[in-house]
């Protein structure tokens, strides 16, 4: 079996833009969650009026500018999903070294990227645009900036890489699938190198108000937005809506090690499951979240007992930290798991940066990396009273220096899809 192992980091999130600047803040314990009521009357008139911005600025200070991290006919052909995914995958192959120029090494390159939404602005004034003007106001750039996997495709059209292209599309649970997905062509050998992850940018009244429509945005926090993401606390009502992009480069280890690159992590094991229930609501018992964990250690060949960290989806929603934290509970405490729940180590990096959607898996597995490499457990924010069966260690508010070996990352999306990654310290 090919073993494959991450070299690679890239992304954009309300903490910043770049890895280190985003690590950084998330281990200080800083929030990227802001007011959108600056942005216009059709935002302030929405219920919920918080949501995790990518903050404005250089790329010295860390912060996003389209012209410092792409040329101007990129800006103009791209939606912003995917000018954070070709900057995020930049960084990435920065950071792996991995510049390939042979066509045998592009065509083992490859590229799986996907987003959840997409670019809902395109479709909206486009929208307008043709029901008041008709033919001639349709831009001929209309179908490439709206097209999801057009984030993989400028990726690959970029560097050249003729690997697989594909780009996964299952709301909030992408980012997960697509590296899953990636780590699974490398051991099948579609691929020796995948760049990998998850894109996100619809911070869209239309978008935040069909999400408050379905009742699953907090809207109790808007004088207060850095409180209002709160993951398996008491007040939790809801997620905040975020943006940016996670990007890996995974590769396959023998090929890793030839070129003496650096290796952050394993990808050891990948679980996929459905809930088979409701179009939006988790069951109340986790169980869909509960298989995809118990595939993703029985790929890793892992125990129970063996997990030191959980990255959790955990959107600060009622019913769905508490599955999870049930599925959670009831899958690592036992005979070959801990003994008491205080022993289960569990953090939602979510309180901090609200609900990246398709982005959302990629950065958290991309946090969960970082976990294993720093040993150190990033913390859950605004966790002021943990809410009744809510038992286990989840690093309330400042992160825990933990030797962490072996991890899983979770995320559910709508539809009841399910994934879990199992990540592990490379030996
Ligand atoms: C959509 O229209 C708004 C308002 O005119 C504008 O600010 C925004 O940049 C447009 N978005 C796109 C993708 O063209
Ligand atoms: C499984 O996915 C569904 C998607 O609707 C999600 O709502 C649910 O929370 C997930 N299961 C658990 C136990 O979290
Ligand atoms: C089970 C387990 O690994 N628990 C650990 C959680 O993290 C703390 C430190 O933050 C450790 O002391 C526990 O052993």
């Amino acid at each position: 079996m090919r073993r494959i192992v991450i070299t690679g980091l890239g992304a954009i999130t309300p903490l910043g833009a770049g890895v280190k600047t985003i690590w950084k803040r998330l281990l200080e314990s800083g929030s990227g969650i802001v007011s959108t009521t600056s942005r216009g009357a059709d935002f302030a008139a929405l219920p919920s009026q918080v949501a995790g911005l990518v903050p404005h600025g250089s790329r010295d200070d860390g912060k996003w500018q389209a012209k410092d991290w792409l040329p101007a006919s990129d800006e103009r052909q791209m939606a912003l999903f995917a000018q954070y995914a070709i900057a995020s995958a930049h960084e990435a192959l920065l950071d792996a070294e991995w510049q390939p120029t042979s066509q045998a090494d592009l065509e083992a390159t490859g590229v799986t990227i996907g987003s959840g939404i997409g670019n809902l602005d395109e479709a909206y004034n486009t929208s307008v645009a043709f029901s008041q003007g008709g033919y001639r106001k349709v831009s001929p750039l209309f179908v490439p900036r709206l097209l999801i996997n057009l984030a993989a495709g400028h990726v690959s059209i970029r560097y050249g890489f003729k690997g697989p292209n594909h780009a996964a599309t299952t709301a909030c649970t992408t980012g997960v699938h697509a590296i899953g997905d990636a780590s699974r062509l490398i051991a099948f050998g579609d691929a020796d190198v995948m760049v990998a992850g998850g894109a996100e940018s619809c911070i869209h009244p239309l978008a935040i108000a069909g999400f408050a429509r379905a009742r699953s945005l907090a809207t109790a926090w808007n004088d207060d937005p850095p409180a209002s993401s709160r993951p398996f606390d008491e007040d939790r009502a809801g997620f905040v809506i975020g943006e940016g992009a996670g990007i890996m480069v995974l590769e396959e280890l023998e090929h890793a090690k030839a070129r003496n690159a650096r290796i952050y992590a394993e990808v050891k094991g990948y679980g996929l499951s459905s809930d088979a229930y409701h179009m939006t609501a988790p069951r109340q018992d986790g169980e869909g979240a509960f298989l995809a964990m118990r595939h993703a250690l029985r790929h890793a060949k892992a125990k129970p007992a063996d997990v030191d960290y959980i990255n959790a989806h955990a959107t600060s929603t009622i019913l769905g930290d508490a599955a999870e934290n049930r599925a959670i509970t009831r899958l690592l405490l036992g005979a070959e798991g801990k003994e008491k729940a205080s022993q289960i180590n569990v953090s939602s990096t979510k309180g901090a940066i609200g609900h990246l959607l398709g982005a959302a898996g990629a950065v958290e597995a991309l946090f969960t990396t970082l976990a294993i490499h720093d040993n150190v457990l990033p913390p859950t924010l605004n966790l002021d009273n943990a809410a009744p069966g809510f038992d286990c260690n989840y690093v309330s508010g400042t992160a825990q220096k933990h030797q962490v070996d072996l991890a899983l990352s979770n995320s559910f999306g709508f539809g009841g899809t399910n994934a879990s990654l199992c990540l592990a310290a490379f030996r």
